[in-house]
């Protein structure tokens, strides 16, 4: 099964990104983005592809600890950018140090149980919110109005492990559909995210 696991905002941080979107919809290219649906925003935290079935009990341990390990932080959703000419993402403003940190814990905790993880990239925090889909959508107009984006601040609490279902291929506008395999509550020391 496909696996990652991340940060998912509160109900209300994501209806704040919303109001932000339903602007961003309505400016010219919009067609040409390829938008994720709600129930699929989240912070990437560590992406591991394709996990074997037998390694899930050890992955389980190894991300329960560092959940454990990892005192609960502040974020809020601020601003946005994108890769290239291929996605567009909000970011986040906040205890960017501890979301690194459980970042590289939820890293560490996959490899330790055995997932062949890609080399480590320099973790850039952010949301992806559409994907291009048509070739020379300028995405500067929309990284502009997401500098409007400035999100109630809300407590991460929470590490999850999410399936991810990818859509059956050549069927238009199909995402994949994510799905929440477990939850582990941060529980380090406040402080003692280092
Ligand atoms: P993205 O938000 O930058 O697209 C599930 O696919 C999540 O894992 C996505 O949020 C995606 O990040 C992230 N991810 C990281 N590396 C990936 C990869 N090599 N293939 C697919 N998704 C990846």
């Amino acid at each position: 099964m496909r696996l990652f696991a991340a940060v998912v905002p509160p109900p209300e941080q994501l209806d704040e990104l919303g109001h932000v979107l339903d602007g961003l919809h309505r400016l010219p290219g919009a067609d040409g983005l390829r938008w994720a649906s709600r129930p699929g925003w989240h912070l990437t935290l560590a992406f591991m592809g394709e996990v074997d079935e037998e390694l899930l009990p050890e992955l389980r341990v190894r991300l329960a600890r560092a959940a454990h390990r990892t005192p609960p932080f502040p974020l809020r959703l601020h601003g946005g950018g994108h890769f290239g000419r291929r996605a567009l993402w909000a970011g986040v403003a906040g205890d960017l140090d501890t979301l690194r940190i459980l970042a590289e814990r939820s890293d560490a905790a996959a490899r330790r149980a055995g997932v062949a993880m890609d080399e480590h990239r320099r973790y850039q925090a952010h949301l992806t919110i559409a994907r291009v889909r048509a070739e020379g959508v300028d995405l500067r107009p929309f990284v502009d109005g997401l500098g409007g984006l400035e999100g109630t601040r809300w407590e991460v609490g929470e590490l999850a492990l999410v399936r991810s279902n990818l859509p059956v291929r050549g069927v238009p506008g199909e995402q994949p559909r994510y799905e929440t395999v477990d939850t582990w509550a941060l529980e380090g020391p406040a402080g003692g995210s280092g």
